[in-house]
């Protein structure tokens, strides 16, 4: 994929540094340049994806965008978009959208994703499968050599009838590589519960995933798993922002 680097800000010595939050709103305010009038635009979900959907509802606020209708893949997402007076659908009365803009847990240098830490995995998958253009959108913190390789959640959305059988199973698939599986917990100690009415069972590797699309293969071929959080081959373009300024690169 042709790799294209975009400086777009200089930090003046004396400022204070950027937070995350700055880098953050940095890749989405660049994402949003993407956006044209009368877009059909899947919403994505989370602190990045948020500044995204801010922007996109100042801009058909102020006038400089008009005719768009957001697809959102989250009931949070949903609640901030109506807030702000974005027109919104769903996926069955637009079953093409032109483009989606989302966050992303972990990218990969071929722009790879793991997804799902926020927990809206499955409506993010649809939405962007079915999307011309799917652009992520993160800070430098997100970028691995190989997926699973942050220590952090890889997320497996599971009907809750049969919760613990694919937890033991997911286990037992992965033991070889240092694999934990959790059931995950809301804040109150239950299990938490997406906007699906699923449970999910995450994965914690100690190295990264070898072989990413078998693993992937092999996940959705459990009864009972509904979606996992691999995004393999769907970026179209992923904008990273650091301290050194922003990039984007594109397959
Ligand atoms: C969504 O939000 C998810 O796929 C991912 O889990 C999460 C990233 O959140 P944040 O931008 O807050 O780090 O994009």
């Amino acid at each position: 994929h042709a790799r294209l680097s975009i400086k777009a800000f200089s930090a003046p010595s004396p400022s204070p540094p950027l937070t995350q939050d700055d880098l953050k709103k940095l890749a989405a305010d660049k994402a949003v340049e993407f956006v044209k009038s009368g877009m059909v635009l899947g919403l994505g979900t989370g602190s990045t994806a948020a500044f995204v959907v801010a922007k996109i509802g100042e801009l058909l606020k102020s006038g400089e965008l008009k005719d768009i209708v957001g697809i959102p893949t989250s009931k949070r997402t949903e609640e901030q978009a109506l807030s702000l007076g974005i027109p919104l659908s769903i996926l069955d009365d637009h079953p093409k959208l032109d483009l989606s803009i989302d966050g992303a847990d972990e990218v990969d240098p071929d722009l790879n994703l793991v997804k799902g830490r926020g927990g809206a995995l499955l409506r993010e998958k649809m939405v962007e499968a079915a999307s011309e253009k799917f652009v992520v959108v993160a800070d430098e913190t997100k970028l691995v050599k190989g997926l699973g390789g942050s220590g952090l959640a890889m997320p497996v959305e599971v009907v809750q009838f049969c919760w613990k059988y694919n937890l033991i199973r997911l286990q037992e698939l992965f033991n070889e590589e240092g694999c934990d599986a959790k059931l995950r917990l809301s804040e109150n100690g239950k299990p938490y519960v997406t906007d699906n009415s699923n449970y999910i069972v995450d994965l914690y590797f100690k190295t990264p995933i070898k072989d990413s699309e078998a693993a992937g293969k092999e996940i959705s071929a459990f009864e009972g798993v509904v979606e996992h959080g691999l995004f393999l081959d769907m970026a179209t373009a992923v904008i990273i922002a650091g301290k050194e300024g922003v990039s984007v690169t594109t397959k």
